[in-house]
């Protein structure tokens, strides 16, 4: 049990050390050297105002006037714009300064994002389950941590759920020992995991599009696997993708489940089926832990959660794409991912229509009552992987080809499975491809309208934040990456940057959401290891762990900011508030993305004068 002075002091000790914010908002980890230079200054009026850049020595390198923007919606502030893109010397330790006050300190640098793209891929690393993290793979020693799980083998939750419905369980058990645990807290869900593990894939195939193919080569990053001849990023991927596999029933397995979970109704209409090749939902505990907990501390009984189609289509998704990336590489690992897809799509034919129920208690609900997309997608990549007439027709007439939302996330994936067809080599007709590379970059330019609406540059209109918002703006930058990919237009990736300098630091809030990476960041996520701030026997947490973002929407779990916040201003870097504060696979993994697509895509060299 933790003391209160120890709580106490701890607090203080991480206000101590941060500095206060300015009206001056950067990109804390940095601009590059020949790449877009925008600062976001908050002002009581709309009166231009004369600015300086000074260097770590406090010479002035630059000045110029702020450029008004006016009323700014997401943060209910007077917003202008300091452009200082003129100016490609490297340094650290700028700032920039408005009549008394400065900045927090930025550096200029070729590769700003370099780092933080390798800092955010550890931090999968150490969400593995089942494994000890290893001193020799972390950031610092206290990071380092005994395996949670380590023999995971688990049956089917049986017993009453939270409305008092009584759940059969089942006679078998799986091997579910692996794979990264969610967020803050020890669940490992199908749906998050296999659209975390698909965007660290995606972003693999894509380095190789992009040109650079080496970005995470064997050696790059600090893992037990280093030194075994594979990609590192595709070592960590294949953890999560072992654990989706893991989560097929086997052939010939009967299970009792229920058809109708609604949120709203307790479960019913209990049947008995052939549940083989379909997928369960979750591996998770039977009740919530608190904060802090080690995962080799988890007291609670783990077991599995019911199938559900959306699983199971999530998982043929990932398992597709898997075997088309190791189909060199590792023949039999690709094989073996590409029979449990096929047994997955079957599965899912025979049973369309299973839903999740959120009634469990002790782990997220992740429910879906909206499973087209998620076939679209498992169909795109078992086409693209297979180039098959059935999943070909599966895609054939879709609306999802011409769905207008540029949004994806765990519970909308239509969006992923487009933006493989539109630039993986697939066997679709010419004119096919060219439509749905059309509507990319129409999906990208509805973002780039989104944005000229900014004060900040965001990709996204408007007040409304939703739990895990800086995701949003993420994958809104991957979809803004693929537009640049297919057009080589330089103003979608100047709008990917925008998303990055919003992430690290050029917000309201002053305040850079990923931890180690500018002079005011995240300290105190919702973890239950990384939970330093509740008790400080544990550690803070590594670099490269991106927050939740701003929650405008859902706070159940605050009463200090309700009523009192806009927009972005809604967050609150506390432990406590999981809400807004707490880190996740499915946050981490566009954070990687983006920041390893900056990188890779970056000017090398003065650019040639037009
Ligand atoms: O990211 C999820 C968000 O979209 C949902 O609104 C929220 C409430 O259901 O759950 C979030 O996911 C959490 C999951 O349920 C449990 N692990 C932590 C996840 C991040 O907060």
């Amino acid at each position: 049990m933790t003391s209160k002075p120890l709580l106490l002091a701890a607090l203080a000790l991480v206000a101590a050390n941060e500095p206060s914010p300015s009206t001056i908002r950067v990109d804390q980890a940095g601009y590059e050297t020949f790449g877009p230079k925008i600062a976001i200054v908050a002002t009581p009026d709309a009166a231009p105002r004369p600015w300086t850049l000074r260097d770590a020595a406090g010479t002035v390198v630059a000045e110029g006037r702020t450029i008004p923007f006016g009323p700014e919606a997401s943060s209910g502030e007077i917003v202008q714009r300091i452009d200082f893109g003129t100016v490609t010397r490297p340094g650290t330790g700028y700032r920039l300064g408005i009549a008394g006050e400065r900045s927090q300190p930025f550096p200029i640098a070729d590769r700003p994002f370099a780092d933080a793209a390798t800092a955010a891929m550890s931090f999968f690393y150490q969400q593995r389950s089942g494994v000890p993290i290893d001193p020799r793979y972390v950031q610092r020693p206290d990071l380092a941590r005994p395996a949670g799980q380590p023999k995971e083998v688990v049956t089917c939750f049986s017993g009453k759920d939270q409305r008092g419905v009584n759940w059969p369980g089942c006679a078998y058990r799986l091997d579910t020992t692996g794979g990264w645990y969610d967020a803050g807290d020890h669940g490992k869900y199908v749906v998050n995991g296999g659209l975390s593990a698909w965007t660290l894939l995606d972003l693999h195939e894509r380095l190789a599009q992009w040109g650079d193919p080496q970005a995470f080569a064997d050696g790059r990053l600090a893992l037990p696997e280093r030194g075994n001849g594979q990609d590192d990023l595709l070592d960590e991927a294949r953890v999560e993708v072992a654990f989706l596999l893991a989560m097929q029933i086997p052939d010939g397995k009967r299970l009792t489940v229920a058809f109708k979970t609604d949120s709203g109704a307790p479960a019913s209409d209990f049947r008995t089926i052939d549940a083989g090749g379909l997928v369960h939902t979750k591996v998770a505990d039977e009740q919530w832990t608190g904060l802090p907990m080690a995962p080799a501390d988890d007291p609670m009984r783990r077991f599995l959660y019911p199938p559900s189609t959306a699983a199971t289509y999530n998982m043929v998704a990932v398992a597709a794409q898997a075997a088309r990336i190791w189909r060199n590489s590792d023949p039999a690992f690709a094989a073996r991912a590409l029979a449990a897809a096929r047994r997955g799509w079957a599965a899912a034919q025979r049973v369309p229509d299973l839903y999740a129920s959120s009634d469990f208690a002790g782990s997220g609900g992740y429910g879906d009552r909206t499973i087209a997309d998620e076939r679209f997608w498992a169909a795109a990549e078992l086409f693209t992987t297979t180039g098959e007439a059935p999943y070909r027709e599966a895609i054939a007439g879709s609306p999802f080809l011409h769905d207008d939302s540029p949004d994806f996330g765990w519970s909308g994936t239509a969006l992923p499975g487009l933006l493989t067809l539109a630039t993986m080599p697939n066997r679709l007709p010419a004119p096919t491809v060219a439509a749905i590379r059309k509507q990319v970059v129409s999906l990208a330019d509805r973002i780039l309208a989104e944005r000229a609406t900014s004060g900040y540059r965001m990709p996204k209109a408007g007040a409304t934040f939703d739990w895990g918002s800086n995701s949003t703006m993420l994958n809104r930058a991957i979809v803004l990456g693929v537009a640049w990919q297919i057009t080589r237009k330089p103003v979608y990736r100047e709008a990917v940057v925008d998303v990055a300098d919003y992430v690290f630091g050029r917000n309201a809030l002053d305040r850079s959401f990923v931890t180690g990476f500018g002079g005011r960041t995240m300290h105190q996520p919702h973890h239950r290891f990384w939970a330093q701030a509740a008790d400080p026997r544990y550690p803070a947490p590594p670099p490269g762990v991106i927050s939740g973002g701003p929650n405008s929407s859902a706070r159940t779990d605050d009463a200090v900011l309700k009523g009192k916040c806009v927009g972005q201003t809604c967050w609150r870097d506390d432990w406590r508030a999981f809400t807004m504060n707490e880190v996740a696979i499915n946050w981490n993994a566009p954070l990687v993305w983006v920041t390893a697509f900056l990188d890779a895509t970056r000017v090398r060299g003065a650019p040639t004068p037009a």
